[in-house]
């Protein structure tokens, strides 16, 4: 396969980007190679500049549910850049947004808008740190809520892809006040809960985890860390910025009927464009500027190209028959791959909620991100590249997700069946 344009490409962004990349999963380094460089993208693929076709399932690592370049998300984005792109000042769209997000997802009564799940999560943490006047918070291992200084430690997507526990340039002083546990253990959490009375403000967790491959929480975890939350008056924060409208029009909080105090959202409400959101109910969100004393702002937050973009991408959502479709097209993948596995005696495990995917290269059962790591990276490496070099483009890392869209076709996931079929039989 052709790529001397895209090696090209990297070789130049790299004297004036880090890695030449801007957020550092995208530069391929844990799957070897040099990344290709995409020219454009249309329903479910993307052309790179070397004029490689490609079914896509990182779907900028979740948003476009849609697929690529939906016309109505387009002709929104057009009619709305011709009235003007930002204002600092509020619009009517905004809370058509917000009005969609209320009624959509059962933990929201408010809900603030922002321009990136970092800004979300970070902002809920410190809402809830206002709530509570409590400074330590609770995060599971393998979570990603973004690169904010505290969230860091044993964090998933590319602080686990790079092999890294933590992050340079964070004080030990910020971190000191982050505790974390395993996923799936709600005895850890009691525990954690108990030898640090009155002093948590919130549990931050993935409801479903998707920075670490794809894994579903026991069935009654999340009720059990509702019921210990509420108990120790520790605000439960769920960050739905990848499961928001992507397993359920109200994200996994309706998927597995449990509700928390707070949610952050990202992704999807954006429709392809950077945005963000949290939320949560009237007496907690009552703590944000300026009817509180949290402060929390953004010049370009509520941005009118990112909240029309949303509002279109949520309005499809709400059609009827949309979840089955997912749901339908991701089971056929799924089981497509596991077949694979099988007839070629690969030890793996396939983990899938709704549309989100991922197959780990283990024997395991991963159930938790100890789970996730025993993976065979280098065997992803060998699949990944398999499959790019015929026409099928996944997450360059075992750390991420694979994400199937409204706009995979039949023959999409035969297709895709068929080449990851092929590179299954050649793995050594
Ligand atoms: N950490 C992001 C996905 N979980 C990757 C973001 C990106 O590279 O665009």
């Amino acid at each position: 396969m052709e790529s001397s344009k895209s090696l090209a490409a990297w070789q130049k962004s790299q004297r004036v980007i880090p890695g030449g990349v801007n957020s550092p999963v995208r530069n391929f380094s844990k799957v070897g190679g040099h990344p290709r460089f995409i020219a454009r993208g249309e329903g479910s693929k993307v052309y790179d500049i070397d004029g490689n076709e490609y079914i896509d399932y990182v779907a900028s690592w979740g948003p476009l549910v849609l697929g690529h370049a939906h016309p109505s998300v387009i002709e929104a984005i057009r009619s709305t850049a011709l009235d003007g792109t930002s204002f600092g000042a509020p619009t009517t769209r905004e809370t058509e947004l917000a009005e969609t997000i209320v009624n959509a997802v059962p933990s929201i009564e408010q809900v603030r808008l922002v321009n990136s799940g970092t800004e979300a999560t970070m902002s809920a943490i410190r809402v809830a740190r206002g709530y509570t006047g409590r400074d330590k918070i609770l995060k599971i291992d393998g979570c990603y809520h973004g690169h904010v200084d505290y969230l860091l430690a044993k964090a998933g997507s590319g602080v686990a892809t790079f092999g890294l526990s933590d992050s340079g340039g964070v004080p030990e002083d910020f971190a000191r006040n982050t505790l974390t546990v395993p996923f799936n253990d709600p005895e850890a959490v009691r525990e954690a809960v108990e030898a640090n009375p009155d002093e948590i403000a919130c549990l931050i967790l993935e409801p479903i985890m998707g920075n670490m491959g794809i894994i579903p929480p026991y069935e009654g975890y999340l009720n059990q860390l509702r019921e210990i939350t509420e108990e120790h008056g520790i605000v439960l924060i769920f960050d739905e910025v990848i499961t928001g409208f992507r397993v359920a029009y109200g994200g996994a909080q309706s998927y597995y009927n449990v509700t928390p105090d707070m949610t952050c959202l990202g992704k999807i409400i954006g429709g392809g464009l950077p945005v963000g959101a949290y939320g949560g109910n009237q007496d907690i969100m009552r703590c944000v500027a300026p009817e509180g004393d949290v402060y929390q702002a953004g010049t370009l937050s509520g941005n009118p190209l990112a909240v029309t973009a949303g509002i279109t991408t949520l309005r499809k959502l709400a059609e009827p028959g949309v979840y089955e479709q997912l749901e339908s097209s991701a089971a056929t993948l799924a089981e497509g791959l596991a077949e694979a596995t099988q007839k070629h005696g690969i030890d793996a495990w396939h983990s899938r909620v709704g549309s989100m995917l991922m197959l780990y290269f283990t024997p395991e059962t991963v159930t938790d991100a100890d789970g996730a790591r025993t993976a065979d990276t280098e065997r992803y490496q060998q699949y990944f590249w398999g499959l790019v070099e015929r026409g099928v483009y996944v997450a360059p890392s075992q750390f991420e997700a694979g994400f199937v869209s409204l706009v995979h076709s039949d023959e999409d996931i035969n297709t895709t069946v068929q080449a990851a079929t092929q590179v299954l039989a050649n793995l050594c």
